[in-house]
């Protein structure tokens, strides 16, 4: 750990830069007596001249992690363990347990016939369904069946709980939350149902029949939470929306075919701190290099390929998950030539957006790529 005066020394106008005496390094002593501080020793680290991110690029290979994901089930019950859940450990970020900037995810696993209780916390949290039968989410009393690539909300301070039916099969999906978040802000309470489990008082995966249809909207049916009441997204109709909007559109030059998961009250992302977007790279495509404010967690819901982060390169295929930290160059790959790819993101962009604070630069030179660092293949 570097002393706060000796961070940055930087010789620039306006900016600290104040050499240690003797007098001062006392000074700095008495100072830290009373819980006080001279600015200048800290100033350049606070108030960097853009972004630094604690969080590093990292790929998650689902062929190196299923495995153990499945070893959980015959060491701990998800009475026990409360959630079975393996987490994504960023190695600049393991003291909030993010996976990238101020968002946790994990691989959470059940078998048929198991169910997690009921809970609710301050924290959001989205899962997106990887692979088995029968799995299901209870959210505010809505039962919601989960099939592959589907992605169901569990919004801040709603009752929620998961299980597989008995008739299944194993399920792993992925949990992405704002844990870090609302801790960061402090204000995170988390309660246990007072029965460990809900009634279900709707008609099963009423939401999405409800709120989920293009272009029409429920008559005389009102919604002003905060959040989207399409609980579900599945994975049919967004791909094919984006197969509709990729034969029409040329695509952004760094983001492909890039569509939202909106709230379809608002238009506006799907929760209040965290949103999603499934993005289509077409046969052979290789997007242009940008950065911009906010962590973005991939997960590969089709295809393989890889992306260049900052430099490096990292292969993905599906089911793997990868991070692009905050002000992080990336560019992304198809690495086919006749599948499309398809990368569905969870990032914090709501946060950014709603708070002032997004931003975002194309990479000028080379034609928009990154030159390879050397031999930097991850
Ligand atoms: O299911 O609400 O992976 O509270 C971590 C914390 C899942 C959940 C996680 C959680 C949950």
């Amino acid at each position: 750990m570097t002393k706060p005066h000796e961070n940055h020394r930087e010789n620039v106008a306006g900016r600290a830069n104040v050499e240690d005496t003797p007098e001062l390094l006392a000074y700095y002593g008495d100072l830290e007596r009373f819980s006080a501080g001279a600015l200048w020793t800290v100033a350049n680290k606070i108030e960097p001249w853009e972004p630094k991110s604690q969080s590093v690029p990292v790929v998650w290979r689902y062929k190196d992690l299923r495995d153990h994901v499945l070893r959980s089930v015959e060491l701990v019950t998800p009475e026990k363990a409360g959630r079975r859940v393996v987490y994504l450990n960023n190695p600049g970020r393991s003291d909030v347990a993010a996976a990238v900037g101020w968002l946790y995810a994990g691989l959470q696993v059940m078998n048929p016939g198991e169910v997690a209780s009921a809970h609710r916390h301050s924290a959001s949290a989205i899962r997106f369904i990887m692979e088995g039968t029968g799995a299901y989410t209870v959210v505010d009393g809505h039962k919601m069946t989960l099939g592959a690539n589907d992605f169901v909300l569990t919004p801040n301070g709603t009752w929620h709980e998961h299980g597989v039916e008995a008739s299944g099969s194993p399920c792993i999906w992925q949990d992405g939350l704002d844990i870090p978040f609302v801790n960061a802000m402090e204000a995170n309470f988390y309660e246990v149902h007072p029965d460990l489990s809900q009634a279900v008082g709707f008609a099963v995966d009423d939401m999405t029949k409800t709120w989920g249809n293009p272009g029409l909207t429920p008559a005389g049916q009102a919604w002003n939470k905060g959040y989207s009441p399409m609980f579900k997204y599945e994975w049919a109709p967004t791909y094919e929306s984006l197969a509709k909007y990729a034969g029409c559109t040329d695509g952004s030059p760094y983001d492909g075919v890039l569509m939202d998961y909106v709230n379809p009250v608002t238009h506006g992302p799907v929760m209040q701190t965290m949103g999603a977007s499934m993005q289509m790279l077409r046969p052979g495509e290789h997007t242009k290099a940008h950065r911009h404010t906010g962590s973005g967690l991939y997960h590969v819901a089709k295809g393989s390929g890889h992306s260049i982060i900052n430099g490096k390169r990292y292969d993905w295929q599906e089911h793997d998950i990868f991070c692009v930290p905050s002000w992080a160059w990336h560019e992304h790959v198809n690495g086919s030539e006749r599948d499309d790819a398809c990368l569905f993101c969870l990032s914090d962009l709501p946060v950014m957006r709603a708070l002032g604070l997004y931003r975002e630069q194309a990479f000028g030179d080379n034609d928009g790529f990154q030159p390879l660092l050397q031999g930097k293949t991850i």
